[in-house]
């Protein structure tokens, strides 16, 4: 029996842009976890599921005003479509609560997650309170559909998961894990590059300066940039 195989952490995407999946969770330790099936995916086409021959997955708003609102009828037959119940239901939304580490974490401890990527001016808000969507924004700025703020969120929540960051990556003094503090600034070779010299400290082995060092500059760097975690 193949032990990866007890850990598998479902993942359904809703879409009417399955084309751009995986797209950057297909590479990397994220990309390998998939093969090692530590993590499973599936592309729903939102579209596959339109009922006339234009294939039609929008309407107008009622009350009118600007843009096209996707159709309850249509995403409702795609998640019907969905054998499995247990996941999370999540809608990417810039109206949503903006996505944090805390939230992340949260969401890496789930059966798996269902995500409904939004486009056009929305999402009929039938479909988002009949199914219990809970609706999460990647931040306050807008982007033209939830695509790529379902990479986003899921680039963060399975990074979490056990067994997908390799023996060099460490979650515990990374920034936002547990001081909320960012980290410190990275050197490597060569030494000298274009007569910038690496701080003194990293190259003196003294193991006790250096992580005085780190810690100082992680402080200097979070308080500089006002985070409002
Ligand atoms: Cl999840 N979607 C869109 N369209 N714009 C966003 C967002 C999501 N999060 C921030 N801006």
């Amino acid at each position: 029996m193949d032990i990866a195989n007890n850990f598998k952490y479902d993942v359904k995407i809703l879409s009417i842009f399955p084309e751009v999946f995986p797209g950057p969770l297909g590479v990397s330790l994220i990309g390998s976890a998939l093969k090692k099936k530590i993590w499973n995916l599936d592309i729903i086409n939102i579209r596959d599921f339109a009922k006339d021959k234009h294939k039609s997955v929008d309407d107008t708003p009622y009350g009118g005003g600007a843009g096209m609102i996707m159709k309850p009828d249509i995403i409702g037959l795609a998640i019907d479509s969905l054998k499995d119940n247990r996941s999370k239901r999540i809608c990417l939304t810039p109206r949503g609560k903006v996505l944090n580490q805390d939230k992340v974490k949260e969401l890496s401890t789930e059966h798996g997650l269902i995500l409904l990527c939004g486009r056009y001016e929305g999402i009929d808000q039938r479909v988002i309170d009949f199914y219990d969507f809970e609706e999460v924004s990647i931040g306050n700025y807008v982007i033209s559909g939830g695509e790529s703020a379902t990479f986003v969120l899921l680039e963060s929540v399975l990074r979490l998961l056990p067994g997908v960051l390799g023996g060099n990556e460490t979650l515990n003094e990374e920034s936002f894990s547990d001081k909320d503090l960012l980290e410190y600034p990275q050197y490597t070779k060569p030494r000298n590059w274009n007569g910038i010299y690496v701080p003194e400290v990293l190259t003196s082995g003294n193991h006790n300066e250096i992580k005085n060092w780190r810690d100082k500059q992680r402080i200097e760097i979070t308080k500089s940039r006002k985070l409002d975690t």
